[in-house]
This record gives structure tokens, C-alpha cells and sequence, in this order.
């Protein structure tokens, strides 16, 4: 457990905060009590010096190598002073030329000026340490930097502005208040308490259960567009796969041919359902075959059906039912199969033959050829992936929300309960309600740890 609200400043770090490479300009952030001093040791001109600059202050120097005093480059200089920055520290950022090299000695020169290079996530970090955001609006800059989509910047963003960890904020206020009510209750003597008074306070908690339960079901939805959906098309050779990878991408990215066994290896690309990142895949059909290029094809294609979020199995309604399409399919998991009956523009096989899906199997009928009912497999797609809705900017949590979240609800009930057997069991809930508050604290970061803090920071870039 720690206290967030303090404004503690660490020894300077710095890091380049532009990407390396080729660009107009690149910028360099030094945080920390010192980071000005650092500055004074790299500017040339004695009237400039960072350190007697007032925050909000930018101005244009000659940066010198403080050892060396090779002149580097010319930048500009902005100055801001604790607590008035992204890490509530001193912060300079120098802006010179951009260039991996260029970037490069300049961050050299102000490692040599006294400052020591930053941690992955280590400004953000302080900024949380610093009480500047909570660990929510933290990963949430996180997410911003990595979004692959429109929809996914947007929630993000929200994020960031307090969107989640306001909620979190608010049911955590509650609970504690809950438990609170009932440590206050364990005082009295059992013939004291108001008739209805413990009823009242599980009905309260009920109501809090339920927000947590309804919060946790948005993961589907947080874990879909932080990391796509994959989407793997499999099916017999000749089905009309690649036909379907390039329906849905509206264009012609895979070989379509009347030669069964076209497509061999995996053809992976990017496609935006929604707002949501998927990642289609084309795979090799699945038959018999001696070829040992097929076989190896055939083999990735079975890996990627394990791991897929959707496999859309493609069927040639105009060929004879054969058993192993329908094999293939009784192996896959129900809840991840859409099943794409082909080829409508051509009549069905002979009677008899026809191609009978087991009872409750997903499916739509298309012909990939003339464009028909792509719009109602698009729907299927997005309905069974559950993003059929553009609930945009609705706060969605991560899998390290969703475990507290899943514990807080999982404590929430057995205190439930134990307000319902009464006053005898009092000490549990108490005990209880303390372990689902803890949880949710540690969502914000009220309550933490320093694994905690590692885990979450761990997966930023340096210099951010
Ligand atoms: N008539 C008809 N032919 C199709 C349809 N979809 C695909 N085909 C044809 O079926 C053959 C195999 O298609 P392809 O997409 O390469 O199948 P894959 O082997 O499963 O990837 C090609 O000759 C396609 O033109 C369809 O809806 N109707
Ligand atoms: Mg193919």
C-alpha cells in the first residue's frame, strides 16, 4: 500500500521521446530533481541557462557536450518546474535535428551532463507516483500509442481523461463505505440494530456487485481492440477461402483458381470490422495429400484454427456433402464457427447429397463470386465476434482489470451471503468487503505494489 498524493522527485532521467530515425526533429525529455541542472551543463550561452529560466520558458541555445565541449547541435529548450509537467517533476525537453545519429549524440551528451537513462514507462511512472493520473488513465497512454484503430484511439483517449478509473473511483468510495457500515455494525449488540438495517446494507452491495459484474463484461470488447481478433478462414479445397479473404478485403490479395491446392501457406492480412483490428487469415485447404509442401500448409492452417477467435469454414453447397467437411467442423468449438455456404449461384448438390448442417451450426449463404449476402456475413462476423455495436467511448477494461474486477464480485457475493445468515457473520463480510475494496484499489492504484507497478509499466517504450 502507498500513498499516491506526495510529490516526490527521483534523480534525473532522460530518454529520447521522438521515435529514432529519419524526421524533422527529435526531442529528448529530462525528468527529476536536477533535470534543469542538467541543462545548464549543455546550454553555451551563460544567459540561457535552464535553471534560471521560469517555467513555461522556451528559447533557442547551442547544446556543447559538457565533457568534450564538442557543440553538438542548436535545439530549443522548454523549461517546465514541479508540479506542473507530465511527471509533476522538472522536465526540460530539448528539441534539435531529428536523425537517428543527430538524436543519438544528443541524447549522449545530456546522459554525459548527469542525467541517467529512463526505465520503459518510467516517466509515466512518475507521473503516477506523482499523483498526476492513476494507474488506469496510466495504461490507457499505453493503449493511446499502440491503437491500430480509430475506435480504439477513441476509447483509449477516454481512458486517459479518467473515463474507467472514474467508475473504478467511484465503486471503491462505495464499498469502502459499505464496509465501513458493517465494521461500525459489529459494535453494536445484536438487540440494537434497527430490524431491516443489515438487509439495507446488502441490497447496497447487490446494486455494487452488479456494476462490477456489468464492468467485467466489457473485456470481450477491451481485449478485441487492444489485440484484434484473429479470424481464420479454413475449409476444403476449392470452397471459395481465398475468393472470401478477398470479398472481405476488397481486393484481390490471394491466388483464386479453379485448381484445387492454390494456396498453400498462410496469407495473413489486417482488416477494420467495426473499429475493431482483425487479423483474416487464408489457409491451405484441408484434405489428404502427399505433397509435403501441402502437408506442411495444412498443419499451420490446423495450428491457426486452434487459436482463432472466429474460424469462418467455407462449404461448397454445389459439391456432394462429404463426411470430412462436416468432421472438421464437429471438431471445432461451436462458439467459434461461422459456417459460409458457397457458390448460391449454382444449384445445390444432387438430392440426397445435399450438404446438412448440424442442428444450431452458425451459418450464412453467400456466392463469393457475385458479391451476394456479403453484407449479411459481414454481420454474422461481427455478431458472433460480439462487436456488432460501435459503443464508442464506453470505458472497456483489460485482463488485469478483469481478475480484480472478478475478485471484488467473487468477495461482493460471499458478503452478500453472509449479511443474509445475519449478525453472526458479521466479521466475515467485514473481512470480505476489506479483500473487494483492495481489489478495485489496486485497478486505480490506490493500493499497490511494486510488482504491480513493474507489470503494468513493463510493456511501455523507453521514453514515455
Ligand atoms: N460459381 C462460383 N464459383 C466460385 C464461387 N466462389 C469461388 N468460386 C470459384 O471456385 C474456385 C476456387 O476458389 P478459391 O477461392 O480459389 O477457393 P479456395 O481453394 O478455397 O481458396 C475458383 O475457380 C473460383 O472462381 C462462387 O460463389 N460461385
Ligand atoms: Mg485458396
Amino acid at each position: 500500500m502507498a500513498d499516491t498524493g506526495n510529490n516526490a522527485s527521483g534523480s534525473p532521467i532522460a530518454a529520447l521521446a521522438t521515435a529514432s530515425g529519419a524526421a524533422g526533429i527529435c526531442v529528448v525529455r529530462v525528468s527529476g530533481e536536477g533535470a534543469l541542472e542538467v541543462g545548464d551543463r549543455l546550454v553555451q550561452e551563460a544567459a540561457r541557462k535552464p535553471s534560471r529560466r521560469a517555467a513555461g520558458a522556451f528559447f533557442h541555445a547551442s547544446i556543447l557536450h559538457p565533457q568534450t565541449r564538442e557543440r553538438i547541435d542548436d535545439a530549443v529548450v522548454l523549461v517546465y518546474r514541479a508540479p506542473h509537467s507530465y511527471t509533476g517533476e522538472d522536465t526540460l525537453e530539448i528539441q534539435g535535428h531529428g536523425g537517428s545519429l543527430p538524436s543519438r549524440r544528443l541524447l549522449d551528451a545530456v546522459l554525459a551532463a548527469g542525467a541517467r537513462m529512463a526505465e520503459p514507462g518510467e516517466f509515466t511512472k512518475r507521473a503516477f507516483l506523482n499523483g498526476r493520473l492513476d494507474l488506469t488513465q496510466a495504461e490507457a497512454v499505453c493503449d493511446f500509442i499502440q491503437a491500430k484503430t480509430d475506435r480504439a484511439a477513441h476509447v483509449a483517449r477516454a481512458q486517459m481523461d479518467g473515463a474507467l478509473g472514474q467508475k473504478i473511483g467511484h465503486l471503491y468510495g462505495q464499498l469502502t463505505c459499505v464496509c465501513a457500515d458493517v465494521e461500525h455494525v459489529l459494535d453494536f449488540d445484536e438487540g440494537e440494530l434497527p430490524d431491516t438495517f443489515l438487509e439495507r446494507i446488502a441490497i447496497r452491495l447487490s446494486g455494487l456487485v452488479a456494476e462490477a459484474e456489468r464492468l467485467a463484461a466489457t473485456w470481450n470488447e477491451g481485449h478485441l481492440l487492444r489485440d484484434g481478433a484473429l479470424v481464420v478462414i479454413s475449409g476444403r479445397p476449392n470452397a471459395g477461402k481465398s475468393s472470401l479473404l478477398n470479398a472481405l478485403l476488397g481486393r484481390n490479395r490471394a491466388i483464386v483458381h479453379e485448381v484445387p491446392g492454390t494456396t498453400r501457406d498462410v496469407i495473413e492480412e489486417g482488416f477494420v470490422l467495426n473499429g475493431i483490428p482483425l487479423r483474416l487469415v487464408d489457409t491451405a485447404g484441408l484434405r489428404e495429400t502427399d505433397n509435403a509442401v501441402e502437408r506442411e500448409g495444412i498443419g499451420r492452417a490446423r495450428e491457426l484454427m486452434r487459436q482463432a477467435d472466429l474460424n469462418l469454414h467455407v462449404i461448397d453447397w454445389s459439391q456432394p456433402c462429404d463426411g470430412t467437411a462436416l468432421r472438421e467442423l464437429a471438431a471445432m468449438r461451436r462458439e467459434s464457427v461461422l459456417v459460409v455456404l458457397n457458390k448460391k449461384d449454382l444449384p445445390p448438390a444432387p438430392a440426397g447429397r445435399e450438404v446438412r448442417l448440424p442442428e444450431g451450426v452458425p451459418h450464412v449463404q453467400a456466392s463469393l463470386k457475385t458479391g451476394e449476402g456479403l453484407a449479411p456475413l459481414r454481420a454474422s462476423l461481427a455478431a458472433l465476434l460480439g462487436i456488432e455495436t460501435e459503443s464508442q467511448g464506453q470505458p472497456v477494461v483489460t485482463l488485469r482489470h478483469l481478475s480484480e474486477l472478478r475478485l471484488a464480485v467473487e468477495r461482493g457475493r460471499l458478503a452478500v451471503e453472509a449479511l443474509a445468515v445475519g449478525a453472526d457473520r458479521l466479521v466475515i463480510a467485514a473481512g470480505a468487503l476489506r479483500e473487494a475494496a483492495e481489489a478495485l484499489g489496486r485497478i486505480v492504484g490506490r493500493v499497490y505494489t511494486d510488482d504491480l507497478l513493474d507489470t503494468v509499466f513493463n510493456r511501455f517504450c523507453v521514453g514515455k
